[in-house]
């Protein structure tokens, strides 16, 4: 997929706050630090989208980059066929903050996974020189059990050598496949070398692809 544009749409509290536009949506989750903000600047070509803080843990919103708009004066017409909303999930897992605000934070989390229902794919990205982190597998548990469709992206790959990335990775599937007998489809990214760019933008097209297919023969 070419990424012609990618823009700052809006930044919501709750879910009830997001846009009703439709518009298949993909979202970004993982651990403060995990490189979220990177992944997505480097997917969408522009440094400056999602912003890469030194201080992690801060983002606290729901925050919506529309893809592939046209340009319009008017933000709202900016939505054209073959949009699509890119959202920057909160990371979780930060121990700097209170239990209040971390408990509001999983409620502002999972009232967007398990209610938000233009969600079509949540990304999980998880460090790829780690061992599957306990937070990590809870969360992806959780997932399972309430039916989220969701892809696993391991993130920094540029920082590995070649053999140990690949036993990493196999080590995190196998994981896995020790709870579910099937793995969703996983990405290998390096938002240095832009590893894993393509394949993960051409999936997100595909299943574009085939939404507005559905979408045709329900007409
Ligand atoms: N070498 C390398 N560093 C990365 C990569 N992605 C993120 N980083 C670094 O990891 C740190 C956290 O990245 P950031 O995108 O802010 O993480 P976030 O908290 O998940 O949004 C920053 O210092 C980034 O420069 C990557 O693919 N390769
Ligand atoms: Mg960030």
């Amino acid at each position: 997929m070419i990424i012609r544009n990618a823009e700052y749409f809006i930044s919501s509290e709750k879910v009830s706050q997001c846009p009703a536009k439709g518009l298949p949506e993909y979202a970004f989750i993982g651990r403060s630090n995990v490189g979220k903000s990177s992944l997505i600047n480097m997917l969408t070509g522009n440094g400056k989208l999602a912003k890469t803080s030194a201080t992690p843990g801060k983002t606290m919103l729901i925050n919506h980059f529309l893809i592939n708009g046209r340009s319009d004066r008017d933000i709202e017409k900016r939505i054209q066929p073959g949009s699509w909303f890119l959202v920057d999930l909160p990371g979780y897992g930060y121990a700097k903050r209170s239990k209040k605000a971390q408990d509001n934070l999983e409620q502002m989390i999972s009232s967007y996974i398990l209610e938000r229902m233009d969600m079509t794919l949540l990304f999980v990205l998880v460090d790829s020189r780690h061992e599957p982190q306990k937070i990590d597998l809870e969360f992806i548990q959780w997932l399972g059990e309430n039916g989220v469709p969701f892809s696993i992206v391991f993130t920094k790959a540029d920082k590995l050598s070649k053999g140990k990335l690949s036993d990493n990775v196999q080590k995190y599937i196998s994981r896995l496949m020790e709870d579910w007998e099937e793995i969703p489809p996983y990405f290998i990214t390096s938002s240095e070398t832009r590893q894993g760019r393509e394949g993960l933008l051409d999936y997100i097209q595909e299943i574009n692809r085939s939404l507005l297919e559905q979408s045709d023969t329900n007409e």
